[in-house]
């Protein structure tokens, strides 16, 4: 596995670190949201506010998210740093399972600007009550779980694989990272693993011989509300697109191969993507945007305490095409069903 300083060079052009100056003006526009008529993040018209406020990002800002979304580089991340997020001021890290962000605050309102600058902010219904800004936070009980309530490594995955309306970039921005200061999220690149595969093992992860099922916490939801929703467990291609440099649709915890050979492919690939890995340990203010299509990702494990001061990430979903899935869009609005 790759270290963090094989991953830097080569990320120079894709993260950012904002000067002062330039916190400072991100930070005026996030006051100005947080403070938009108490509404809620969920609230269209707080949605329609955020928008027109994400083009007055910093200038550099804008820049950098415009480079990422033309070509998100071959480890389909972007690293943003130095943003207007972190103690003193926080609450204490929730612990409840299932916790969402639902009123507006500045960290909050950091998350959905950069994410509205880079495209359209989605949840599922089914996932955690559909909130468009959600917790990452260790649950008491659930540290096994294969699920970001867990503090157990956390299998890499393409977020909600499942799904023909997966997002497009998984945003997570840091509140508090977790005691040790290394808990890390896993991070790696299809443009980079392929590489590293024969022809033919490329050729049969390219049919449609997996099947993937729904995250827990899809689940949980569907049972609790005794609805259908989760979409029909078909058969899929692992791989697709350019065959140079497909986009990846994958998850080691939830894919399964349906015959023999295509168990032995993917296999490969699993040991492909961990040995161009490299663990992104995010700190306080600092906020990831992984594309989705081309990076997979996962966690380090961390010992939490419960203690108010546990890791806490703001996760947001982003589509680049607004009228994606439209038909199951709850209303025409940003939940998906
Ligand atoms: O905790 C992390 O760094 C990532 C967890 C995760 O996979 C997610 O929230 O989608
Ligand atoms: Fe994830």
């Amino acid at each position: 596995m790759m270290d963090q300083g094989t991953l830097v060079p080569e990320r120079a052009l894709l993260d950012l670190t904002l000067t002062s100056a330039e916190r400072d003006e991100l930070g005026q526009v996030a006051a100005l949201l947080a403070d938009a008529g108490r509404r809620l993040i969920d609230d269209r018209e707080w949605l329609t506010q955020a928008r027109e406020l994400s083009c007055r990002l910093p200038l550099r800002l804008r820049e950098a998210v415009r480079r990422f979304r033309h070509d998100p580089g071959d480890d389909g991340v972007m690293a943003l740093r130095n943003l207007p997020v972190g103690d003193p001021g926080l609450p204490a890290t929730p612990t409840v399972t299932e916790s969402v962000e639902r009123t507006v605050t500045v960290p909050a309102a950091v998350a959905v600007l950069i994410s509205l600058y880079l495209g359209e902010v989605v949840a599922f219904r089914d996932e955690k009550s559909g909130a468009l800004v959600q917790n990452v936070v260790p649950v008491p009980g659930r540290e096994g779980s294969q699920s970001n309530a867990g503090s157990i490594p956390l299998e890499l995955h393409v977020e909600n694989a499942f799904h023909a309306h997966r997002p497009d970039f998984v945003g997570l921005l840091c509140l508090r990272n977790d005691h040790s200061g290394t808990a890390g999220t896993l991070v790696s690149s299809v443009r980079r693993a392929v590489r590293l595969l024969p022809q033919d093992v490329r050729d049969v992860l390219f049919q449609p011989r997996f099947a993937t099922e729904p995250p827990p916490s899809f689940r949980a939801a569907s049972s609790l509300h005794g609805r259908g929703t989760v979409p029909a467990n078909e058969s899929h291609a692992v791989l697709g697109g350019l065959p140079d440099d497909p986009n990846v649709r994958v998850d080691f915890h939830a894919t399964c191969a349906l015959d023999d050979t295509a168990k032995a492919a993917l296999e490969l690939l699993r040991n492909a993507f961990l040995e161009v890995a490299a663990s992104l340990v995010l700190q306080p203010g600092e906020m990831a945007f992984l594309d989705n299509r081309i990076a997979i990702h996962g966690r380090t494990a961390f010992t939490p305490r419960y203690d108010g001061r546990d890791r806490w990430l703001h996760r947001t979903f982003v589509h680049l095409d607004n009228r994606r899935g439209l038909a199951q869009r709850v209303g025409g609005g940003p939940v998906i069903s």
